[in-house]
């Protein structure tokens, strides 16, 4: 690590702080380019840390002045840090007060406090509130706050922060004030303060606990029409947590603020949660069914961290996971419950598994894996991770599975009744839920179960079978290894719940359990069957972990037609899927286009398509094949064009080996009635939308008109943005002439609609790619006058669009692709930190990679990581990925 450009940060060097803060009383008189800060706070000594100096962080700010107990008192700025080391030496609080100014107007990486649209927001997780003043920013030290906030009334009417509305009034010069009381005690990454000219829809509500409350969402005029779904998906939160965990709101008012600026998708400040607009504003003419969706589960999880994150926090950011990956827990569970029966609550499952295995695996096996409780870091925002949030979730389902749902309860129970109100840790909550069940297998295996939190990567499962014929007896056994991580080469064995099912040859079920596996190897047998059985094994998805198993195409074909088990149907249909185009890949010399899919695959997949009973949401997604960056991590050398190439080619041979059969489901689904977000007629427009998109790509080959025509019809007739924006996508990924008119059209049409341009820009970014045409069109979407780099929703949909999402067009033999990646690491990294190291990311696999782009990838890395003045968030990322 070079010196002078921060420190890497050990999870075993923790100490509780030397002093703690009790109270803190904020003024703010806002203005965009100098903004006053005056924090009052009372301060005193922990009894439990040796006598030192107090030392506050603090970034960008200019101090003015400090005073102890009402009298000035030397200080010196060290770094970051403002020093005091002549506090009073007792252990009775002081009062401390300190003077500062920052400009809103010129912080362009959105933490801290910032302008959007002439509006002033906060985002202060993780350590954003050093930016608005000096303070003891860390977790643990909680404290109950005071807020008035005096501004321009005609320019920012609206002034909101954390708890209860106590007082307001005017001032002279056209100025007013507001003054918030929290009555929480909370850490510094929860306060919130929002000013501008805003519209709320309100609603008030009785909770089942008979209080009363008000909820509001707040969003700029003229948006209030698109709030309603976020208001029903709030109310439905408050219902559920009361409903499902017995938590009922603890506020009088509970509101949510829109900013189109905004590093992430939303923040659980307390009472006054912050949101990208893209998790709140939704109608049925600008927002997707998946957009209805992710408002329901945003909304939902910002909700539930008031429990899990605000009324429990983290005592230091390694534990982030306990709120993180708890939270993402109840945000699945609430979505599942919400949608309802059996299937639907699959589909959602399948969803999430895709989400961990297409994302977090790769992170689990590149340079930046790390255990869902890390053990260090240089930058904390580098660490919200879909290990932290997706593989943690999974941890918490986990012990959910091991204790039952009832058990689960009851161990949530025990963690508020011991822990309200305080700052914990990932092992506090595990003993909570092994306490709560004593007699529960995670009660017996606590110790060993906890390796989840501190070895990092995916573990494998190997199954093999064998079948005694003469003796009726069937044997499994089950193989568990861990591959190496950075900084972990030997792992131990995991606790490991796998969800088991024996089919007959004929597919019905001969038994069914759930194994908890805790050693190395185990074998299971299974007597008195008369003929081999078919194992569906790792139901559910019942732990994150890849399952090896050497299934015949006979086997998954008796899984995907007879399974009971959602999940393993969906899963044998990926496998077969996956076989064949491994298989194709691996095949020297074959050329995409001679591709031939087989006889009985086409007629399985057929039947699926047809059947009369399953769900058009679950047809979707188990027609839709492995994604190009889940077969590539299946590889050890990727030739991401290669796979695009392939997995191309079988999409547009099953377009046109089942093309009466997509005519028949377009047709059989593209009339739904009137607008609803709900499971079932979102889940037909999904499967009408695959239709069409594949009949347009069958037209292709054929260069027949009819399907695109279509295509554009009811693109201009869609009732709908689902729709439209399904027979949009439909022209353009297959290419046709008539995606230009169209997407000029829409673009006209949605020109005012920030979250549609968003959609009309990465649509074309993540473009399937002919012959390298992207890239050019992403350099020219970036100087459309609708672009804006500052931007994070705007920069994701074009830049990250690309370099994330379409492996195809970017990972190019020119390296025009990486070059373009480091140019936009770079300046975004001088702009916006948090967004520049994400898109950092985007190489991570690179030593994966086939030749010439392995060593292409290499010098892009290096040449961004030989810039000077990298902030740590990029620096971390790249560095990472040029160690061993
Ligand atoms: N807790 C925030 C994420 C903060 C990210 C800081 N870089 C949103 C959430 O997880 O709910
Ligand atoms: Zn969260």
């Amino acid at each position: 690590m070079r010196e002078g450009h921060g420190n890497v940060i050990y999870r075993s060097d923790y100490q509780e702080p030397a002093f703690w803060i009790d109270s803190v009383d904020l003024c703010f008189d806002l203005d965009p380019q100098k903004t006053r800060v005056l924090n009052r706070m009372k301060v005193r000594r922990n009894p439990n840390v040796p006598p030192q100096a107090l030392r506050l962080d603090g970034e960008e700010l200019n101090l003015a002045r400090v005073m102890v107990n009402g009298q000035g008192i030397s200080f010196k700025i060290d770094g970051n840090a403002l020093v005091l080391e002549n506090v009073p030496s007792g252990t009775e609080a002081f009062d401390l007060e300190i003077f500062t100014t920052c400009s809103p107007a010129k912080n362009t990486s959105l933490s801290g406090i910032y302008t959007s649209n002439d509006s002033f927001f906060t985002q202060c997780e993780a350590e954003g509130f050093r930016r608005i003043t000096y303070f003891l920013d860390r977790p643990d030290v909680m404290a109950s706050y005071t807020v008035l906030i005096r501004a321009d009334k005609r320019k920012y009417p609206v002034l909101l922060s954390n708890g209860n509305l106590v007082e307001q009034g005017e001032l002279d010069d056209g100025r007013h004030f507001a003054r918030w009381v929290d009555p929480f005690r909370k850490p510094s990454y929860l306060f919130a303060l929002v000013a501008g000219q805003l519209v709320a829809r309100e609603q008030r509500i009785t909770s089942r606990a008979g209080n009363d409350h008000l909820l509001q969402v707040y969003v700029r005029p003229g948006d209030l029409d698109k709030t309603e779904h976020a208001m029903n998906s709030l109310m439905a939160s408050v219902a559920w947590d009361e409903a499902r965990f017995g938590l009922s709101l603890d506020l009088e008012r509970f509101m949510i603020v829109a900013t189109s600026d905004f590093n992430m998708g939303a923040m659980e400040n307390k009472g006054l949660n912050i949101f990208n607009t893209k998790y709140v504003l939704a109608s049925q003419a600008t927002a997707t069914d998946t957009d209805f969706n992710n408002i329901e589960s945003v909304v939902g999880h910002e909700y539930f961290h008031n429990w899990t994150g605000n009324r429990i926090t983290c005592r230091d950011w390694f534990q982030l996971s306990l709120k993180e990956g708890l939270t993402v827990f109840r945000d699945q569970e609430f979505s599942m419950d919400l949608a309802g029966e059996a299937s639907a609550r699959a589909v959602k499952r399948i969803e999430d598994v895709r989400v961990l295995r297409t994302a977090q695996f790769p992170e689990d096996a590149g340079p930046m894996a790390h255990p869902v409780r890390p053990d260090q870091y240089l930058e904390i925002n580098n660490f919200y991770t879909v290990t932290i949030y997706e593989k943690g979730a999974e941890v918490v389902r986990m012990m959910q599975t091991l204790v039952g749902r009832d058990g689960f309860r009851k161990g949530m129970d025990l963690y508020f009744q011991r822990h309200d109100g305080s700052a914990v840790t990932c092992d506090d909550f595990a003993q909570a839920i092994a306490d709560a069940n004593p007699d529960s297998k995670l009660a017996q295996l606590l110790p060993q179960f906890k390796r989840w939190y501190s070895q990092a990567g995916t573990p494998r499962v190997k199954a093999t079978a064998s079948f005694d014929a003469d003796a009726g007896i069937y044997s499994l056994t089950l193989t568990q290894s861990c591959p190496a991580t950075p900084g972990q080469a030997e792992k131990e064995p995991f606790v490991i719940p796998v969800g088991l099912g024996l089919l007959s040859a004929d597919g019905s079920e001969l038994t069914q359990g759930m194994h908890v596996m805790t050693q190395a190897s185990e074998t299971l047998t299974f007597p008195g069957l008369q003929g081999a059985p078919v194992p569906s094994i790792l139901r559910g998805f019942s732990a994150p972990v890849v399952l090896e198993f050497d299934y015949t195409d006979r086997q998954l074909l008796t899984l995907l037609a007879h399974d009971t088990d959602p999940f393993n149907r969906w899963e044998a249909g990926q496998r077969l899927a996956l076989n064949r185009a491994l298989a194709f890949i691996a095949q020297d010399g074959l050329n995409p286009s001679d591709i031939r899919l087989d006889a009985p695959y086409i007629e399985a997949i057929r039947t699926v398509l047809r059947h009369p009973t399953l769900d058009a949401a679950f047809k979707e997604l188990a027609l839709t094949l492995p994604a190009e960056s889940y077969i590539g991590e299946q590889l050890d050398v990727v030739d991401p064009q290669r796979i695009h190439a392939v997995r191309e080619a079988m999409r547009e041979q099953i377009a046109q080996q089942l093309r009466a059969d997509w005519e028949w489901a377009f047709e059989t689904h593209k009339e739904n009635g009137a607008y609803s977000p709900d499971s079932v007629s979102s889940g037909r427009r999904a499967l009408a939308g695959m239709a069409l998109s594949q009949l347009c790509l069958a037209s292709r080959a054929s260069s027949d008109p009819v399907w695109p025509g279509k295509a554009l019809q009811r693109f201009k007739d869609a009732s709908n943005m689902t729709d439209r924006f399904n027979a949009l996508a439909a022209l353009v990924t297959s290419g046709h002439e008539l995606a230009a008119p169209a997407l000029q059209r829409f673009h006209a049409m949605f020109k005012d609609e920030a979250l549609v341009l968003d959609k009309w820009f990465a649509l074309q970014a993540g473009a399937p790619d002919r012959g390298g045409h992207v890239l050019p069109i992403v350099r020219q979407l970036m100087s459309h006058p609708d672009f804006s780099i500052r931007n994070p929703n705007r920069a994701r949909s074009v830049i990250f669009s690309y370099c994330s999402a379409n492996p195809g067009g970017f990972h190019r033999a020119d390296a025009a692709g990486y070059v373009f990646w480091a140019d936009k690491v770079i300046e975004l990294d001088s702009i916006n930190p948090q967004v520049a190291a994400r898109l950092a990311r985007a190489l991570d696999r690179w030593k994966k990679l086939a030749e010439p782009q392995r060593s292409a990838a290499r010098e892009a890395i290096a040449r961004v990581a030989a810039k000077p003045d990298l902030s740590n968030d990029v620096r971390e990322v790249v560095t990472r990925a040029l160690s061993d």
